[in-house]
């Protein structure tokens, strides 16, 4: 028996464009999710789409045999710049992906991101002592200074570049260029092609802003090739790596579409991820004295290393309690390579876009419980997490799906760790607002809106 797929009930032509908000369309899709379930679909530019929102059917759709990426509208956007780099790529049937997985996944191993700790190091000790200038009355932006940090540092680690953008209020060219880029190709991605033709001011800063990262990082590419070094960073392996599998290197074009990709996929999501483990802390102090005292026994007053990294469960359970209720990057594109049938009922027919609602399975009540809408990082400790991983295969994807999942997670992990351990052992935090609500601000990626908080150096350094 074949069941019907269900859904908003939509217009002729228009479908169901005003069932959702395009200023936060993940509450728009949460909020159906609540209505219509686990699996619904809704049209939108002439187009069904298939929502999937919970643990079970999720684990059907991560079958890489039957279900593949597929590249969304807002992704088809940002290869206007970025081409077939990892990101962007449709998959191992464009040439570049492949050559550009198998070479950067050893030059993002532990051993390399191990490799990365000092520089990563060097710039969040800078947001320490800029929190530490500027005193307790000062109130913090949370997500701009954290958005500087993980970029100076993806900039640092990737290809010895500093942006330095602690010290300007104002953003750097290159950045601007690029949030721009990301916001227009959002907003590219929502429009018709014919509605784009009468964006012409628009289009022009567009195409000229992608000019901008892709000369800047000519640039930097050619500086290198001129001043060959010792350092091992993301560059030097873009640059120096050969596949095993085809014998090729890169060609200089696909490093310029992966740097940029680093550039891109790399700071927001982390800078998200950091601004809300700070709010889930702040407005839960049981956890937040829990990891503080984790913080304290086993760093102290000694000055962070990596090894203290691997030592820190709590912390590290926060980090995956955050990600699961507020997954930075809050949904991931699949499609059916056959025609199909998921959920034993429901038909799906070859390259329908699937969107897999993380933030909406990461609470499916069947898994997380009653309370899983609450943060409880208790429940992500080692023991726990992987006795739910092994009893709710998928239940937990922040970091996406199979070969296409984020190639920069132990990069990710290790700079957030190593922030909020050394942020936590010199300052007590507060809310600058106690009465805060959480509102979420979405563009590719979702940040808390309006959150601010202030820093209060703890005495007790040496
Ligand atoms: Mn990351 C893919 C989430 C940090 C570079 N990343 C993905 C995907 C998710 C994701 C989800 C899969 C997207 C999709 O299916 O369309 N990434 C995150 C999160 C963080 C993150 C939640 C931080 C927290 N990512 C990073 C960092 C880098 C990075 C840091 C680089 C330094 N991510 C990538 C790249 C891909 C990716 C590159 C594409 C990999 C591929 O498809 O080959």
């Amino acid at each position: 028996e074949t069941g019907r797929i269900p859904g908003p009930p939509g217009l002729p032509y228009l479908g169901n464009a005003s069932d959702i908000d395009p200023d936060n369309p993940l509450q728009s899709l949460i909020q159906l999710s609540d209505t219509y379930g686990s699996i619904w679909k809704f049209r939108m530019g002439g187009l069904d789409r298939v929502v999937i929102a919970s643990q079970a059917l999720m684990n059907e759709i991560a079958d890489e045999n039957r279900f593949s990426k597929i590249v969304s509208a807002a992704l088809k956007e940002v290869r206007n710049g970025a081409h077939d780099g990892l990101f962007t790529a449709h998959g191992p049937e464009e040439k570049n992906w492949g050559i550009a997985h198998r070479i950067l996944i050893p030059a993002f191993g532990p051993l390399s991101i191990r490799g990365m700790f000092d520089e990563m190091h060097d710039i969040a000790s800078q947001l320490v002592m800029k929190w530490a200038r500027h005193g307790p009355d000062h109130v913090i932006q949370v997500t701009d200074d954290f958005t500087r940090l993980t970029l100076d540092t993806i900039a640092l680690c990737a290809m010895d570049y500093r942006f330095n953008s602690y010290y300007y209020e104002e953003v750097h060219p290159f950045v601007q260029a690029m949030a721009d880029f990301l916001k227009v190709s959002g907003d590219r991605a929502r429009r018709g092609a014919i509605a784009q033709m009468f964006y012409r001011q628009e289009n022009q800063k567009y195409w000229e802003n992608i000019e901008l990262l892709r000369k800047t990082s000519r640039d930097v590419i050619q500086t290198r090739k001129e001043n060959p070094t010792d350092k091992k960073d993301l560059l030097d392996g873009m640059l120096n790596g050969v596949d095993p599998k085809t014998g090729e290197k890169m060609t200089d074009d696909s490093v310029i579409d992966n740097m940029i990709t680093f550039l891109i996929a790399g700071h927001e999501t982390t800078s998200g991820l950091l601004s809300f483990v700070f709010y889930y802390l702040l407005k839960n102090p049981s956890a937040y004295y829990k990891v503080q005292q984790e913080v304290d026994e086993v760093i102290g007053k000694s000055p962070l290393t990596v090894e203290h990294l691997s030592k820190l469960p709590y912390l590290n359970a926060v980090l995956r309690e955050t990600l699961r209720l507020t997954p930075t990057a809050p949904s991931i594109g699949l499609q059916a390579k056959e025609d199909t049938i998921i959920g034993g009922k429901y038909p799906i027919s070859k390259g329908t876009p699937m969107i897999a609602l993380l933030a909406q399975l990461h609470r499916d009540p069947l898994v997380y419980g009653e309370d899983a809408g609450e943060f409880r990082p208790e429940r992500m400790l080692d023991e726990e997490f992987d006795r739910l991983n092994k009893e709710f295969p998928n239940c937990w994807k922040p970091f996406g799906n199979g070969m296409r999942a984020c190639i920069g997670r132990p990069f990710a992990w290790q700079e957030a760790l190593l922030v909020t351990a050394i942020l936590l052992q010199n300052f007590n935090f507060t809310m600058d607002d106690p009465s805060y609500q959480l509102q979420v601000k979405q563009t590719l990626t979702i940040k808390p809106k309006g959150f601010n908080m202030r820093a209060h150096l703890r005495n007790h350094m040496s």
